[in-house]
């Protein structure tokens, strides 16, 4: 037989393409992300531990826990998908996480406590359930001026940019940055401040009480999708799309007894449980969720949810649409059976 070392034995780096084609260009997607369900009250209990033991200052940028994919760790990749990294964060009061910037895009959803962070000197205060998104290559720091601890969730795409080998960070050269925006301007949808820089609009902030007020109101009048519930998509309020170029984030809702349609897309996605308990079923296997969990679902992969609570269930899902739609890549399928079931 030939082999690639005998075609190619005298030529260094080259490959027979015969050899190597069913590899490179498989029929279906080759997935290394692994379904998972990491347990978020183990997760925050530890993180609440590990804020009386280590100081955040020089050698700890950001207090964080951070859920790795098993399927990641042959690549050396600390994220929840291949796209998408989740970490659990805390600040206490009187805290200072300085200030840096980087090209992975961030955003954070608040677990508990209230806190504030600084984009490119626009000081936005977020509390419970609130959203802030904080564009590429921005300034940022964070504090906590409040009593309690702050504990949140970080979202980055930190493998995009390093997947494309344009990964840059830099450090604030002071602590903190000045603040020199007005808070307030970021959360009116339809005014910005006029200093779009760098083609990324400024910080804004989705705030939860609003948010979660608008699933509960659609929950009364029954607009339900099969397959996520009853859902919204975050939408950034200065372009009308979606928050980032790579990554999206949606909030939806589960009645209680609520079971969605199993489909499968080629995004992948991370769900936090805002509230709630259910059960999901990922690539055939039973994934039960509660409050703080985060669920991953891999790239074409079948699943499908349901409430088995008696209160509502609430999910966030950040997912990497935006860039598979910006590059043609996007694809869903409806599972045959999926139908039949109900
Ligand atoms: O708060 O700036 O979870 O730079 C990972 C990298 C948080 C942050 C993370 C970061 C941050």
């Amino acid at each position: 037989m030939t082999t690639a070392s005998t075609v190619t034995e005298y030529l260094e780096n080259v490959v027979p393409l015969w050899e190597v084609l069913k590899g490179l260009i498989p029929k279906e997607p080759a997935k290394l992300v692994q379904p998972y369900r990491w347990n978020g009250k183990e997760i925050i209990a530890r993180l609440r531990q590990v804020a009386k033991e280590i100081q955040v200052g020089e050698n700890v940028e950001r207090r964080v826990l951070v859920p790795v994919n098993p399927g990641l760790k042959v690549v050396g990749l600390y994220a929840a998908t291949h796209t998408i990294y989740v970490g659990f964060q805390i600040v206490l009061p009187g805290e200072v996480a300085g200030a840096h910037r980087h090209t992975p895009f961030a955003a954070r959803f608040m677990i508990e406590g209230k806190g504030s962070t600084v984009v490119d000197g626009m000081k936005v205060d977020f509390e419970e359930s609130d959203y802030v998104v904080t564009p590429r290559w921005s300034w940022h720091d964070h504090t906590n001026e409040g009593s309690m601890p702050a504990i949140w969730l970080d979202v980055l795409d930190i493998p995009i940019p390093r997947m494309l080998h344009a990964t840059f960070f830099e450090d604030y050269p002071q602590e903190i940055q000045p603040v020199t925006l007005a808070s307030s301007l970021n959360v009116r949808p339809k005014v910005a401040p006029s200093v779009w820089q760098k083609g990324e609009t400024p910080a804004f902030i989705f705030k939860g009480r609003e948010v979660i007020q608008v699933l509960k109101e659609m929950s009364k009048q029954g607009t339900d999708d099969p397959f996520d519930g009853i859902a919204l998509t975050y939408v950034n309020p200065h372009t009308g799309g979606d928050v980032s170029s790579t990554l999206g984030t949606s909030i939806s809702l589960l009645k209680p007894g609520m079971k969605t349609r199993a489909h499968r897309h080629t995004m992948s996605v991370v769900n936090y449980v805002v509230r709630g308990r259910g059960f999901a079923i990922i690539d055939g296997r039973p994934f039960p969720w509660d409050q703080h969990d985060i669920l991953v679902v891999p790239p074409w992969t079948w699943h499908e949810y349901s409430n088995e609570g008696n209160e509502e269930a609430i999910l966030l899902a950040i997912t990497d649409a935006p860039m598979l739609q910006r590059l043609g890549l996007y694809r869903e399928e409806v599972h045959p059976e999926s139908f039949q079931a109900r």
